[in-house]
C-alpha cells in the first residue's frame, strides 16, 4: 500500500472511532459505575478508576507495540523474522516478573479498601434487614423501630397485565416503596443482612455496598452517607417470581430529622405491648427458641 492509501485508511478508521466515541461519551455517566454518596462508595470508585487507568496504560503499551511491529516489520517491506531472542531466559524472567509486580502493586490498594469495607466497628446505629419473597423488613435495633417495606401501589397496579397504565407515566416505576428506610447523614450505620426464605441481596448503588442476605446467616455492611437525599436500589439476587418487585429506597436525612422520625415511628411499638403483656409473654417465650433454632 502506498503512503497515501495508508493515510486514507488511517483517517477513515479514526473517523469511525470518533463517530462511535461521540455518542458513547455523551452517556459516559451511565456506563461507568456511580461515585455514590458514602465514604465507602467513593473509596471503591477511586479504586475502580485507578485499576482502570492501569489497565488503559497496559493496553496502550501492548497494543501500541503490537501495531508498530505489524506495520514496521511487515513482510511486504522485506522484513525477515529475528529468531535470536527465541527461548531467551532473560525475556522469560522479565515478562513473568513484570506482570507479577503490577498485580502486587494493584493488590495493595485493593486489600486496603477491603479492610476498610469489612471494618464495622464504631458504628452509631444498627439496622437489621431481612429479605422475604418479596419485600424487605427493617429493624432498627437501637430504637426498636420495625417495619416492612413493599413495592409502592402505583408501581404494583401498573405492573399488572392488562392494567391499562403506561409504566412510563408512573414516577419511579418499580423503584418506589410504601415505607422508606431512613438513616441519618454523616453517621456510621451498620446494616445486618439476613433472609427468611431464599437468598436475596440488598443493593443501593449510591451507597456503595451490595451484599447477599442469606437465610441462617448474618452478613454485615456499613454506610456513612454525606449527602442528604433519596437513594434507590433493588434486590440483586434472583429470588423468585417477584424478584424485580422488591425495591429499596433509602432517605438520608439530617440527624435532627432522623431523631424525630425515630420518635414518631417507635411510639406505637411502645404503646401496643403495654396492655396485653401477660398474654404476650408466653407467646414470646414460645416463639424465641423456634426463631433462634431457625437461625
Ligand atoms: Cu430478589
Amino acid at each position: 500500500m502506498s503512503k497515501k492509501r495508508w493515510l486514507v485508511a488511517g483517517g477513515s478508521i479514526a473517523a469511525a472511532v470518533a463517530g462511535l466515541a461521540g455518542p458513547a461519551f455523551a452517556g459516559w455517566d451511565g456506563l461507568n459505575m456511580t461515585k455514590g454518596v458514602t465514604e465507602l462508595s467513593e473509596k471503591i470508585y477511586d479504586l475502580h478508576m485507578l485499576i482502570f487507568e492501569v489497565c488503559l496504560v497496559i493496553a496502550a503499551i501492548v497494543f501500541g507495540a503490537m501495531i508498530y511491529a505489524l506495520v514496521r516489520f511487515r513482510k511486504s517491506k522485506g522484513a525477515v523474522a529475528d529468531t535470536s531472542h527465541v527461548h531467551s531466559t532473560a525475556y522469560e524472567i522479565a515478562w513473568t516478573l513484570l506482570p507479577v509486580a503490577i498485580l502486587i502493586a494493584m493488590a495493595v490498594p485493593a486489600a486496603r479498601a477491603l479492610v476498610v469495607i469489612e471494618d464495622t466497628r464504631n458504628s452509631e446505629l444498627t439496622i437489621k434487614v431481612t429479605g422475604y419473597q418479596w419485600k424487605w423488613q427493617y429493624d432498627y435495633l437501637d430504637s426498636g423501630v420495625s417495619f416492612f417495606s413493599t413495592l409502592a401501589e402505583s408501581s404494583n397496579f401498573a405492573r399488572e397485565r392488562g392494567s391499562g397504565i403506561d409504566p412510563n407515566t408512573v414516577e419511579n416505576y418499580l423503584l418506589e416503596v410504601d415505607q422508606h428506610v431512613v438513616i441519618p447523614v454523616d453517621t456510621k450505620v451498620r446494616v445486618l443482612l439476613t433472609a427468611n426464605d431464599v437468598i436475596h441481596a440488598w443493593w443501593v448503588p449510591a451507597l456503595g455496598m451490595k451484599k447477599d442476605a442469606i437465610p441462617g446467616f448474618v452478613n454485615e455492611i456499613w454506610i456513612k452517607a454525606h449527602a442528604l437525599g433519596t437513594y434507590r436500589g433493588q434486590c440483586a439476587e434472583l429470588c423468585g417470581r417477584d424478584h424485580g418487585f422488591m425495591p429499596i429506597v433509602v432517605d438520608v436525612v439530617s440527624k435532627e430529622d432522623f431523631n424525630h422520625w425515630v420518635e414518631v415511628h417507635k411510639a406505637p411499638a411502645e404503646t401496643v405491648p403495654a396492655a396485653p403483656q401477660a398474654q404476650a409473654a408466653p407467646a414470646d417465650a414460645a416463639a424465641t427458641p423456634t426463631s433462634s433454632t431457625n437461625r
